[in-house]
C-alpha cells in the first residue's frame, strides 16, 4: 500500500503526541512526591524536662506511641508528658531547588518541630494532620529533625476527659512531600489544597466544583489549572480549565468553572462508584506540568427527615453500623493503616453502611476505605464531656473543626460533621446554680460558633451533636436546636433501666422534638468473651447478656422509621485506662475484641444486615465449655428461614428461627463434640462447623487431673488465661458440693451498679476470679472419693478504696485522707479440721483489691470429702474462689 502524505503526517503527529506525552509523564513523575519517613527515628521520653540534648534515645519506627505498653501493666495511669523524636534526613540532591514539606498524619497532642535546632512549626490537637515547610535545608546528610510531642493534660485542648486513653506520640504516618516551587497546598489546614465537591447531583446530572489554594514561589509565572474527570475505566467524562492573571501573587486561591456531568453513576453502599479528578498545575508558557493531584470523588445526594429518616439518592436507607476508636491490642493508637482499613472491611462484612468516626478524626486510610466500600460516615472533633471557658479552648476547638472539614472534605463517604459528645456529662458547678447557668451559656455559645463555622465552611453536609440521655438538660441548655441532627447515646438496659425501655424512650424523644432528625449515635453493653452465663444479667459482661441487649435494640431501631440511623458502641473493644471491671483499662462494648476477633454480637448484626446467606454456630468460638450437667444451650445465628443442627452425628429436633436465632438444648459428651449447622438457600448449602471441648464437672475431677475451679458469689462462668474454666458456685446440698452460710458480695447503697466489685485486681490478669466472693461463709464442702487433693484458695479484699499496695497500711492515715476503709475482718481457715491459715487479715497484710493465692494439700480418707471451714476472729470471713485438684 503506497504511503500517502496524509498517512505520513498522521504518523509524525502520533510520534509527536507520544513523545510529548512521555515528556509530560517525565514531568509528572517529578511534579509531586510523597516519601514515607516512618522508619528509624530516635525516641526518648522526657519526664524531668531535661530537654532533647541530654536524653538517651532508642530506635523506633512510626507509627509510635510511648503508651502502648504502660497501659498494659497493672498500674493505674499512663505517662502523660513530653517525648522527643529525632531523625537525620537523607535528602536526594535532585530535590535541591524544590519545595519540601513535612507531613504529619497526626501527633498527640501538642507538637513542636525543629530543623537543625531552629523551630519551624507547631501544632495543637492530637487527631488532625498538619504540614510544616522545610526551608533552609543544608543537604549535607546532617539535616536533623527534632519533634517534641506532649500529651500532658492541657485545659485549653479538647478532649479534656473521656472514656478512652489519650495515647501520646507520633502515632500516624510521617512523610516528606516534595513539590515544585509552584504547587498546590493549603498549609494552614494541612491539605494538598485541592477541594472538590459534587453539587446538584440527581439521577440525571451532576456538577463538579473544584477550588483550592496554590503557592507560586516564582513570582512571574502565568499558571493554568486543568482538571479532568475520569470514570473507573479511565474514560474522560469532563474537563475544566482556569488561567491565573500573570500578576497574581504568592498565595493564590482558585476556582475552576464547574464540570457538568450527565447520567452520573451514583455512589452508594451497594455500588460505591468513584470517579477521579486529575488536577494539574501547568506553566502556561512552557506547558510544563508543575504539580498534579488526584482526587477520588463520588456522586450522591442525601437528606435527613425528622419523620422518615435518611434518604440516599432518593431512596430511604437506614444507617446501620458502629462507632470506631482507633487503637488496637498491644499497639495503642500506633496502628498501621492496613489494620485500620481492615476495620472498615469488617464493618462492611457485618452488613454495616455507617461508621461514626468517634470521638475524633482518624487516619485518612479509614475514610478512603469508606469511600471505596460504600460506608457513609459522620466525623467529629473531640469535645467530650465538658469544656473550658477560655478563649484558647474555643479557638482550638474551631481550628480542629476547620482542619477536620478541610482534610476530609473530598470524601464521598462523609455526610455529617459533628462537634460535641455528651458535653453535659461532666456537669460543672452543680452546687452553684448561677455559675452553672454561665457555664451552660458558654457551652451553647461554643456550640453555636462551631455550628455557624461548619455550615459556612461546608454547606453541603449535615451537622450533629451527640448527647447522653438527659433530654431535658440538653433541650434546656439550647443544645438541641443548634445542630441539624441530634445524636442520642442511649444505654437503657446497661447504665440504667431495662433494654425494653429503649424504644418507648425514643418515642418520647421524637414526640418532644418532632422536627429534629435523629440518629442513635451510641448504644451498647460490655461483653467480655471470656465470660458466659446461663441466666445473664446486666453488668455480668456475658456474651449472652450482650446478645439479648442487641436483639432488643436492633428490633426497636428497625421498627421506627424516624430513627435515621444507629451506630453500635463500639465496633471493637478499646483502651480506656481509667476503667477497671473484668478487663482493666479496656471498654468491652465492642462487637469485636481489641484484636478484632468477632463476638456473637457481631454475628448477630451480620445475620441481620449482610444480605449473603449466613449460618453461624453461636458461641462457635467458645471452644472450651464446662458445666455440671450435659444439657446445654446452643444457638445458631442465621438469616435463613430454617436451619438444621447436627451434634456428634445426630440430627437435632427442628427449632424455629426467631429474630435470626434458633435455640437448642443439646446433649454434650465429655471430650470433643462435633457440631454442624446447615441451611439451604437457592439450592446452595450454607454451613458452619465447630469443635467444642466439653468438661463435665465435678465428675472429671474424680477421673482425671482436671482441676475443678469455682467462682464464689458469682453466677457467671469464666475462662482464664491458662484456658482453665471457672464455674459459678452453688449452695452445698448433701452428697454434692458448695458453700455453707454466707452471702454473695454486694456493694450496698452504692450509686455504682456493678457485678461483684469492678475493682482492678492487682497481681492477676484474671480479675473476674477475684471480683466476686462469698461474705460470712461458714464452710465450703465437697464430697469426693478417697485420695490426695490440692486445694487452692483465692482471696481479695473487695471493700474500701485508696490503697492497692502490697504493704500493710495505716488505717488512720487512710481515714485522714477521707478514704473508704474496709471493714475489719480477721479469720482462721481449716482444711478437714487442720488449721491451714491463721488470723488472716487480707486488707492489712496485702492491701485492697490485691489477688492472694494459697495452696494446700489434703488426704481424704473418709466419705466426708473435703471440708474448708472459716472461723471469724473479727468481722466476716470471705472467699473469692477455689480450685480442687486430685493429685493421687
Ligand atoms: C458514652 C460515651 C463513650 C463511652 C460510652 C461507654 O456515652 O460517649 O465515650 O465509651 O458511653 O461505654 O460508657
Amino acid at each position: 500500500m503506497p504511503i500517502t502524505f496524509k498517512k505520513l503526517l498522521s504518523f509524525f503527529i502520533l510520534v509527536l503526541v507520544f513523545t510529548s506525552a512521555k515528556a509530560q509523564d517525565k514531568n509528572l513523575s517529578q511534579s509531586r512526591k510523597a516519601i514515607s519517613i516512618n522508619q528509624n527515628w530516635y525516641f526518648s521520653k522526657d519526664p524531668n524536662a531535661k530537654g532533647s540534648a541530654s536524653l538517651k534515645y532508642a530506635l523506633v519506627n512510626i507509627p509510635h506511641t510511648w503508651n502502648a505498653f504502660d497501659v498494659l501493666d497493672d498500674e493505674p495511669g499512663y505517662y502523660r508528658g513530653v517525648g522527643y523524636y529525632k531523625k537525620k534526613l537523607s535528602l536526594q540532591h535532585t530535590w535541591k531547588g524544590k519545595k519540601i514539606y513535612l507531613d504529619f498524619g497526626a501527633a498527640n497532642q501538642e507538637t513542636e518541630v525543629y530543623l537543625n535546632g531552629r523551630k519551624i512549626g507547631n501544632h495543637i490537637g492530637g487527631y488532625t494532620g498538619f504540614t510544616v515547610a522545610l526551608d533552609q535545608l543544608r543537604f549535607d546528610g546532617k539535616d536533623e529533625l527534632i519533634v517534641k510531642v506532649d500529651n500532658s493534660y492541657n485545659e485549653s485542648i479538647p478532649p479534656l476527659t473521656g472514656d478512652f486513653t489519650f495515647f501520646g506520640g507520633l502515632y500516624r504516618n510521617v512523610s516528606l512531600v516534595i513539590v515544585d516551587q509552584v504547587h498546590f497546598v493549603d498549609q494552614l489546614y494541612g491539605t494538598n489544597g485541592v477541594y472538590i465537591h459534587a453539587e446538584n447531583v440527581t439521577n440525571d446530572k451532576a456538577t463538579v466544583e473544584i477550588e483550592g489554594k496554590l503557592v507560586n514561589n516564582t513570582n512571574s509565572k502565568q499558571l493554568q489549572i486543568n482538571s479532568i474527570l475520569i470514570d473507573v475505566e479511565g474514560n474522560k467524562v469532563g474537563e475544566t480549565k482556569w488561567l491565573s492573571a500573570s500578576s497574581e501573587g504568592k498565595n493564590i486561591s482558585f476556582k475552576l468553572p464547574n464540570i457538568s456531568v450527565t447520567a452520573p453513576k451514583l455512589w452508594s453502599p451497594e455500588s460505591p462508584y468513584l470517579y477521579q479528578v486529575i488536577t494539574r498545575l501547568i506553566d502556561y508558557k512552557t506547558a510544563k506540568v508543575l504539580d498534579e493531584v488526584k482526587t477520588n470523588i463520588g456522586f450522591r445526594y442525601f437528606s435527613f427527615d425528622a419523620d422518615k429518616g435518611f434518604f440516599l439518592n432518593g431512596k430511604s436507607v437506614k444507617l446501620i453500623g458502629a462507632s470506631r476508636h482507633q487503637d488496637f491490642a498491644k499497639m495503642g493508637n500506633a496502628v498501621p493503616s492496613a489494620l485500620q482499613v481492615k476495620d472498615v472491611e469488617l464493618l462492611k462484612e457485618m452488613g454495616g453502611n455507617f461508621l461514626r468516626v468517634a470521638h475524633y478524626p482518624q487516619d485518612q486510610a479509614v475514610l478512603d476505605a469508606c469511600d471505596r466500600l460504600g460506608i457513609l460516615t459522620s466525623v467529629e472533633i473531640p469535645i467530650v464531656n465538658e469544656i473550658t471557658e477560655n478563649e484558647a479552648f474555643y479557638n482550638n476547638s474551631k481550628a480542629m473543626q476547620l482542619e477536620m472539614i478541610k482534610q476530609n472534605y473530598n470524601h464521598a463517604s462523609v455526610i455529617i460533621w459533628a462537634y460535641m459528645n455528651e458535653v453535659l456529662l461532666k456537669m460543672r458547678y452543680g452546687k452553684e446554680p448561677e455559675r452553672k447557668k454561665v457555664y451552660l451559656k458558654s457551652i451553647e455559645n461554643l456550640a453555636q460558633q462551631l455550628e455557624d463555622l461548619t455550615r459556612k465552611t461546608d454547606p453541603t453536609r449535615y451537622t450533629m451533636m451527640s448527647n447522653h440521655g438527659d433530654v431535658t438538660g440538653y433541650t434546656n441548655a439550647g443544645l438541641v436546636k443548634i445542630p441539624m441532627i441530634v445524636g442520642w447515646n442511649l444505654y437503657q438496659g446497661w447504665y440504667g433501666g431495662k433494654s425494653e425501655d429503649f424504644g418507648p424512650n425514643l418515642d418520647k424523644i421524637h414526640a418532644a422534638m418532632p422536627d429534629k432528625p435523629l440518629i442513635i449515635t451510641e448504644y451498647g453493653a460490655d461483653v467480655d468473651p471470656r465470660i458466659h452465663a446461663e441466666n445473664p444479667i446486666r453488668f455480668d459482661k456475658s456474651l449472652a447478656y450482650g446478645m439479648e441487649y442487641h436483639q432488643i435494640y436492633i428490633k426497636d431501631i428497625l421498627k421506627r422509621q424516624f430513627i435515621a440511623g444507629a451506630a453500635a458502641w463500639n465496633l471493637s473493644d478499646f483502651s480506656s485506662e481509667t476503667r477497671s471491671e473484668t478487663m482493666p483499662s479496656i471498654n468491652n462494648k465492642g462487637l469485636l475484641t481489641l484484636d478484632r476477633q468477632p463476638k456473637n454480637t457481631y454475628f448477630l448484626y451480620k445475620a441481620y444486615f449482610n444480605k449473603q446467606p449466613y449460618v453461624k454456630i453461636g458461641d462457635g468460638s467458645w471452644k472450651l465449655r464446662s458445666a455440671t450437667n450435659t444439657r446445654q444451650d446452643l444457638s445458631v445465628i442465621t438469616n435463613l428461614d430454617s436451619v438444621i443442627l447436627i451434634v456428634n452425628g445426630v440430627k437435632q429436633d427442628k427449632k424455629p428461627v426467631i429474630d435470626h436465632v434458633a435455640n437448642w438444648k443439646i446433649e454434650f459428651k465429655s471430650g470433643k463434640n462435633e457440631l454442624e449447622a446447615l441451611g439451604l438457600k437457592d439450592g446452595k448449602m450454607i454451613k458452619d462447623k465447630s469443635l467444642i471441648d466439653f468438661v463435665l464437672q465435678p465428675q472429671s475431677l474424680f477421673n482425671s487431673t482436671h482441676s475443678f475451679n469455682i467462682l464464689l458469689g458469682s453466677q457467671r462462668q469464666f475462662i482464664d488465661d491458662k484456658n482453665q474454666i471457672w464455674l459459678p458456685s452453688q449452695v452445698f446440698t448433701k452428697g454434692s458440693w458448695g458453700t455453707v452460710g454466707g452471702e454473695p458480695f454486694k456493694i450496698k447503697n452504692s450509686s455504682r451498679q456493678q457485678y461483684g466489685a469492678d475493682k482492678d485486681i492487682k497481681g492477676t490478669l484474671n480479675d473476674p476470679i477475684y471480683q466476686t466472693q462469698i461474705v460470712g461463709l461458714d464452710a465450703f464442702e465437697m464430697v469426693v472419693p478417697k485420695g490426695k487433693y490440692e486445694v487452692t484458695l483465692h482471696f481479695a479484699e473487695l471493700m474500701g478504696n485508696g490503697i492497692q499496695s502490697v504493704l500493710p497500711y495505716n488505717l488512720d492515715s487512710l481515714i485522714a485522707e477521707g478514704k473508704e476503709v474496709p471493714p475489719q475482718r480477721i479469720f482462721d481457715v481449716y482444711l478437714n479440721d487442720r488449721l491451714i491459715i491463721k488470723g488472716l487479715n487480707i486488707a492489712a497484710k496485702y492491701g485492697i483489691a490485691k489477688s492472694v493465692e494459697s495452696k494446700f494439700e489434703c488426704v481424704v480418707t473418709d466419705e466426708k470429702g473435703i471440708r474448708l471451714s472459716f472461723k471469724s476472729l473479727a468481722g466476716k470471713p470471705v472467699l473469692n474462689a477455689l480450685q480442687v485438684k486430685r493429685i493421687k
